[in-house]
């Protein structure tokens, strides 16, 4: 495949405007079946208000659709799936900004910010 329809997909900031649990979301995020961030805990605690994540999905084919589920921890219950970032990666560009999809949430409200190169 040629290498000019490739793109790398940065994840950077991951916008809470209302939380699911009422004192912090416990949040991790998986693709493809894997946790890929935080990549050094289980989860990490989020609160409203704006996160840095700061990470790299490489080799997107051009009108690749990538999915992110957003996942909150449970200590005494399955996890919950609070939703999924549904993205078409078909131009370079951004930041763009791509809004949570609830499954197992009524009450959150997030969003991603990104960039493809
Ligand atoms: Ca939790």
């Amino acid at each position: 495949m040629d290498k000019k329809n490739q793109f790398n997909l940065d994840i950077i900031t991951l916008h809470c405007y209302r939380q699911d649990e009422r004192k912090a979301d416990e949040i991790f995020i998986c693709y493809q079946g894997k946790k890929i961030w935080p990549s050094d805990k289980k989860y990490k605690k989020i609160t409203v208000g704006k996160h840095t994540l700061n990470f790299r999905i490489p080799q997107i084919e051009q009108n690749e659709s990538i999915v992110l589920e957003l996942w909150d921890y449970d200590f005494f219950s399955p996890n919950d799936h609070l939703g999924t970032f549904n993205m078409l990666i078909n131009e370079k560009g951004g930041p763009y900004r791509t809004d949570l999809d609830l499954k197992e949430s009524r009450n959150a409200k997030y969003t991603l910010e990104w960039e493809a190169h």
